[in-house]
């Protein structure tokens, strides 16, 4: 048991009902998927031979035919971009399975590719363990082929039995990802998901995966399709906003995007979003390719505001990533590495507002350690922490951490540098978290100071980085 665990349960168990609830917290899970903060998305099925976005389930599966598939390669271009996990549809809408299931003929065992014989889930989680990536799977409850869609207790069997192969099958997965889009099936009728049992059969298997939907629980979608998260952005919600995969309606967008900062429950927002305007690969859409610069910008509106980014990149009928978004892949990874390579805050002398314990004094917002933090130790809206560089330096970035191993606290801030004989403000913003990113006009300082000027309870902050940049 952790002390604050123990701290918690003996409050509780002499009964000290003034004792306020702790804050939400990450599990250790948790704490990870945010910190890895990349994962590449892979579409691929019969879709990517068809041209088409949603298959309707009665795709012959003799369509599925990559000459030259290679998992490895995909895996290469998501090592290169700085990502560290790859998640596969292992079965979109149309049903068709990307690994051979019991559970149907409407797989890959049907198809030519490798003579029947082949398993691209296989394929795909060896390849990505190879370059030390995790995996995640996506297996749609939407089945557009599947006869007993609709006949809810019996597809719900259905169901279940897929999940268990897949969690069974292929080693640890990372994160299991539920899709909210839920349309009707061949017989006309609604498929009632029983959520709680698909949740067992994850925590039962595999309890150490995330599960991503709408509704989380354990991550949520960031309520776009766009890679943009919410400002602010909490990891905590109200669960009730978002009652169940495939909710909609403004108020369902609006606690996606924020979060809220009175909810009870660490739920961390995933941004999910396509290289190409489409989510499977279509020859007309090779000239549409994101540029790198594009790929920074959605790690900036993603990762720099608290959430995960889960880019898409689909192969193409062959089997592999195309050229050009290989190329794009390692370009944003050339550029982010660039850009974060030299914290030009590093070795500064800090001090700060308040009277701080030795334990969480300035200094740790430079340390580089993630788990360390400097806290003004009591609530105190209008707390500060100031660096003074070495030398004069010039940088238009500001990296803020926030320790969220201990909740997320900080819901307004303003960042400063002295510059002609007075403070300047260089950025304002509200949420924190694991990550916030500012850019602003290229401010040349020796000095620098980041005021909270709100928080939930005594703000951790770990990190105060700056960084020149002149890719971004
Ligand atoms: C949506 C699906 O309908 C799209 O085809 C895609 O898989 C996207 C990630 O989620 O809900």
């Amino acid at each position: 048991m952790r002390r604050r665990d123990l701290l918690r349960a003996g409050a509780a168990a002499v009964g000290l009902g003034a004792v306020p609830a702790p804050r939400p917290a990450p599990n250790p899970q948790q704490l990870a998927w945010q910190r890895a903060e990349l994962a590449l998305f892979v579409h691929f099925t019969v879709n990517t031979f068809t041209d088409r976005e949603w298959g309707d389930g009665t795709e012959d599966p003799r369509l599925f035919a990559p000459a030259r598939l290679d998992a490895g390669q995909w895996a290469h271009a998501a090592k290169a971009g700085g990502f560290r996990t790859m998640i596969l549809t292992a079965k979109h809408h149309d049903g068709f399975c990307l690994w051979p299931s019991r559970t149907t003929d409407h797989s890959v065992k049907r198809s030519p590719w490798r003579d029947g014989g082949g398993d691209v889930v296989r394929e795909f989680v060896e390849a990505a363990r190879n370059e030390g990536l995790g995996v995640g799977l996506y297996l749609s409850p939407w089945d557009r082929h599947e006869a007993s869609y609709g006949d809810s207790p019996r597809y719900n069997d259905f169901y279940c039995a897929q999940l268990e192969e897949l969690l069974t099958g292929y080693g640890p997965l990372v994160e299991v990802w539920f899709d909210g889009a839920n349309g009707e099936g061949p017989n006309g009728k609604r498929q009632e998901y029983d959520w709680p049992r698909i949740h067992r059969v994850v925590r039962t298997r595999q309890p150490q995966a995330l599960i991503f939907s709408d509704a989380g629980p354990d991550v949520r979608w960031i309520g776009n399709e766009h890679g943009v998260a919410g400002d602010p952005n909490w990891c905590t919600v109200d669960p009730a906003r978002v009652p169940y995969p495939g909710s909609s309606g403004p108020e369902v967008t609006q606690a996606l995007q924020h979060g809220n900062p009175a909810g009870r429950v660490w739920r961390p927002g995933e941004a999910d979003v396509s290289i190409r305007p489409g989510w499977f690969w279509h020859a007309a859409e090779d000239d549409k390719v994101r540029t790198a610069q594009d790929l920074v910008e959605l790690y900036f509106t993603s990762v720099g505001r608290n959430s995960g980014l889960l880019l898409n990149v689909p192969p193409t009928a062959e089997g592999l990533l195309h050229e050009t978004d290989v190329r794009r892949l390692t370009e944003f990874g050339q550029r982010i590495r660039a850009t974060f390579a030299d914290d030009l805050a590093a070795g500064s002398r800090a001090r700060a507002s308040g009277i701080a314990d030795r334990m969480h004094g300035a200094d740790r917002v430079t340390d580089g350690d993630p788990d360390s933090f400097w806290s003004p130790g009591k609530r105190n809206p209008r707390s500060w922490v100031e660096l003074e560089l070495a030398r004069s330096v010039v940088f238009d970035v500001a990296c803020l951490q926030e320790a969220i191993e201990h909740g997320q606290c900080v819901e307004r801030y303003r960042l400063e540098a002295w510059a002609g004989g007075g403070w300047q403000v260089l950025s304002r913003g509200t949420t924190i978290g694991h990550k916030k990113l500012d850019r602003f006009p290229a401010v040349t300082t020796s000095r620098v100071r980041l005021t909270l000027e709100s928080a939930l309870d005594p703000p951790r902050i770990s990190a105060l980085r700056l960084y020149g940049s002149g890719a971004v």
